[in-house]
């Protein structure tokens, strides 16, 4: 680990410029009176918000496998009885008919499980009411948070982290002067079934998952805080512990459930929680500290981002992001950016639960949206920063997630479509459920796994990792398996659909308002196209048989082509029907030109030219996470002050959610948490990686440096990005325009590069034919066909310059602006 600590800080120190000393916290004058006030820290397992309260300082927990329920499913089975009919209606234009078939005969009555809170730590000491010289902040270079205070001339301080290394949260408590600390701790929680008791210095929470839809609660779950004072004593009142007169108290606290996995809950949570206290207490305060920071930075310091000066050292951060938009804290941008990978690191380590819709971060029984995995967008996004930032391990958990389901769904597919492979709808919970939720106008979207399998792949375009894709071939066959039973051919068309399907919770005009359901929208056949390719490659790198990859290759064939339509827009549909004043906050068929690679200026300029149409009529305006993916949709349609201006838009301050009607706009609460509101994670991680979509990019067959450069930006340097192939990109710019690059290769291979100037560097040589690295595969897909009823247009493009290096695995290449 040392040893790559060491790299990393090689890769970052030409570049080490000033306002990188601008310090990467969230800080603030008072405490927190609402939760999304409160700062989040996090070792994947628990987390928890620190309030930074004086006379009652509370420490929201959670433990990321405390939800409600138990194994369930939720499969219709008379689904497959309704499918003929179903897709008769579809097919005769009777969409709304075909809704109501599917409401009666799809739908289980069973959502998902929620994910729960187990409630708060208190630390009572009421003659801290009144204070001065009040302070808190985040460190997100340091992973810890800290509180300061004065009372009566007397400093206090708390300081709290959640060790990655051994999964216990700390919590130490100082005065400068001896025997002031003086306080009383209890617990708060919500939670219906729960107890609190002392035993010794420890007070124990144990507390059951609720019943849910049905659903017997069966998660059993054990929280500890153990208090090791110096000097002073401590003391058990009723179901509180006092602290009287201590010098310095440090807390710990732990938590466990009885859950192993979505089908085995023959955990010991007592016992796991006093395994993680002993080893906890075997190191000194100082020593788990420094070994926490050091596990946290290794992931961490792997990028670095200067976008210049700001307002960071004057203003407080609730004043930065309402102060954002008049432009005068360009290092803002930076902060959030972090913030991203903090949350992710902080969230998502391997061996633990993916990252739901608030990460780990829920102070309630029954979240918004019960705090799943809707996987129709939010799931996917909350990853989408994992391997270009340089957290790859963070990937992890969402491998398990889609393992787990590529089982689950297996039944799910045979019982609801009698089809082969697995298949997920658009919500998943703990359970790995994969039925359908809601309702037919929400529900019924039979791609939330297969969406999901593109990870696996991306993951090995950023790896190169054989082993891992063969790990994984079965679970992206399986999706691929679905489809290859689930099409059917059109009967107007002769195309390869799905039916039934929808654009993600949205319906067309015209005929069939009121129903989403449709056959073969356009995002339906981009995802499809993914799977199906993605299988194909796979099955070409690991041998898979010929017959299989030729099944394979003769559906892409028949699947049907994007198509632009009569406003110069890309289809959402298979027919002409978009309305151009929509501003519906899923833009579902720009999946094609982010997250996918499907539309390229180069290769097909008119569908680039009609998807930029499209996101010009949807508008800039949209819940948190819709503008989180602009920013990433903006960056491909290589204009950077179009996706500033979503990053303006995104950065827009909205005190509380009590206060969402004054504040219409407001996209980021006081904690930089993202609102959608209410908040949600995900638009936290679409920001993270928006911008570094923005800087680099490599999707469409080279390693575009600085593709979508603001005009905000004109100076900056970024080190660590990572490319497909295995490339980490070190950039520095000036004047808008790269100055110089360096680029380490982790898997050698050809490096292309593309860049708006002309490069001179080593070895490097003008680009010639197609790009032969087998990372770098470029989607082909059909000409798209066109509305007879327009005259196509073509984007206006930079012109761009293209270099061949060919590298060696562990080297670093030197490259400079012409
Ligand atoms: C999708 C979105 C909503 C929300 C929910 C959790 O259904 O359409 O806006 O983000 O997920």
């Amino acid at each position: 680990m040392k040893k790559k600590l060491l790299l990393a800080a090689f890769f970052c120190s030409a570049f080490a410029l000033s306002s990188w000393a601008e310090s990467l916290k969230l800080w603030y004058k008072q405490p927190a009176q609402i939760w999304v006030e409160a700062l989040p820290l996090g070792n994947s397992t628990m987390g928890v918000m620190v309030y930074g309260g004086t006379g009652v300082e509370q420490l929201q927990l959670n433990e990321e496998t405390m939800w409600g329920g138990g194994p369930h499913r939720n499969d219709n089975p008379e689904a497959l009885q309704a499918l003929p009919e179903v897709r008769k209606l579809i097919f005769e234009n009777r969409n709304m008919e075909a809704q109501q078939l599917i409401d009666k005969t799809f739908y289980s009555g069973r959502n998902g499980m929620p994910y729960q809170t187990i409630g708060s730590l208190m630390i009572e000491q009421p003659e801290h009411e009144k204070v001065t010289d009040y302070y808190r902040d985040l460190d997100l270079e340091r992973a810890v948070a800290t509180t300061r205070y004065k009372v009566d001339g007397v400093t206090y301080q708390r300081e709290v982290f959640a060790s990655l290394v051994d999964k216990v949260i700390r919590v130490r408590l100082t005065a400068d002067r001896p025997g002031m600390l003086s306080f009383t701790l209890g617990y708060q929680t919500p939670l219906k079934q729960h107890q609190v008791k002392c035993k010794g210095k420890t007070l124990v929470l144990t507390g059951n998952g609720e019943d849910h839809e049905g659903v017997k609660g069966v998660i059993r779950m054990e929280t500890a805080t153990q208090v090791v004072a110096e000097g002073g004593k401590v003391k058990a009142e009723g179901d509180k512990l006092r602290v009287e007169g201590a010098d310095e108290v440090t807390l710990y606290i732990a938590a466990a459930t009885n859950f192993r996995s979505y089908n085995d809950m023959s955990g010991n949570p007592h016992r796991k929680v006093q395994e993680l206290l002993k080893a906890a207490l075997k190191s000194s305060y100082s020593q788990a500290l420094a070994e926490h920071e050091g596990y946290y930075q290794e992931q961490f310091g792997r990028v670095r981002l200067d976008l210049g000066e700001g307002k960071g050292d004057v203003w407080e951060t609730t004043e930065r992001v309402r102060r954002f938009n008049e432009g005068q804290d360009v290092s803002l941008a930076a902060l959030m950016f972090q913030y991203g990978r903090y949350l992710l690191i902080s969230s998502s380590q391997p061996g633990g639960q993916a990252a739901n819709l608030q990460g780990i971060w829920n102070d309630n029984l029954a979240a918004p949206w019960d705090g799943k995995y809707t996987i129709n967008i939010n799931t996917e996004m909350n990853y989408w920063p994992a391997e270009v930032t340089n957290l790859t391990e963070t990937h992890q958990p969402l491998f398990g997630l889609i393992k787990d389901l590529s089982q689950t769904g297996r039944e799910t597919a045979r019982v609801m479509y009698g089809a082969n492979g697995w298949v997920a709808h658009h919500n998943t919970d703990i359970w790995r459920c994969t039925g359908p939720v809601d309702n037919a106008y929400f529900g019924t979207w039979p791609n939330g796994g297969a969406w999901l399998t593109t990870h696996l792949w991306q993951h090995y375009l950023y790896t190169g990792d054989t082993n891992f894709l063969k790990e994984v071939y079965p679970a992206l066959k399986g999706a691929a398996d679905f489809y290859l039973s689930y099409l059917i051919p059109h009967p107007q068309y002769g195309w390869m659909v799905e039916a039934p399907s929808m654009s993600p919770e949205h319906g067309p005009q015209g005929k069939n308002a009121g129903s989403t359901i449709v056959a073969g929208c356009t995002m339906d056949n981009q995802i499809v196209f993914d799977v199906l390719n993605n299988a194909l490659q796979a099955a070409q790198v690991l041998g898979e048989s010929s017959a299989y990859q030729d099944s394979l290759r003769q559906m892409i064939e028949k699947l049907p082509p994007m198509q632009i339509g009569k406003y110069n827009q890309l289809q959402e549909w298979l027919e002409d029907v978009d309305n151009p004043y929509d501003q519906h906050r899923h833009i579902s068929h720009a999946y094609g030109l982010f997250p996918s690679n499907q539309i390229s200026p180069y290769a097909h300029p008119l569908l680039f030219q009609a998807i930029k149409n499209t996101m010009l009529q949807r508008g800039d305006e949209a819940t948190g996470w819709s503008i989180g993916w602009k920013i990433n949709l903006w960056a491909r349609l290589l204009d950077g002050n179009h996706a500033y201006k979503m990053i303006g838009n995104l950065l827009k301050l909205l005190p509380s959610d009590a206060v969402a009607r004054e504040y219409p706009e407001g996209r980021t609460y006081p904690n930089l948490f993202d609102a959608h509101p209410p908040f949600q994670i995900d638009g936290n991680f679409g920001y993270t990686a928006g911008v570094a979509e923005m800087l680099m990019q490599s999707h469409d067959g080279a390693v575009h440096l600085l593709p979508a450069l603001p005009d905000a930006w004109t100076k900056g340097s970024v080190c660590g990005l990572v490319a497909r192939g295995g490339f980490v990109v070190d950039m520095k710019w000036d004047g808008m325009q790269l100055s110089e690059a360096k680029i380490h290769s982790r898997l050698g291979g050809n490096l292309r590069l593309r860049s708006y100037i002309p490069l001179k560097g080593k070895g490097l040589k003008p680009a010639s034919g197609k790009n032969p690295n087998p990372l770098y595969q470029q989607a082909l897909i059909k000409e798209p066909l066109v509305s007879k009823e327009i005259r196509p247009q073509r984007p206006v493009l930079y012109q761009i310059y293209e270099y061949d290096l060919e590298t060696v695995a562990g080297h670093d290449y030197q490259i400079e602006r012409l």
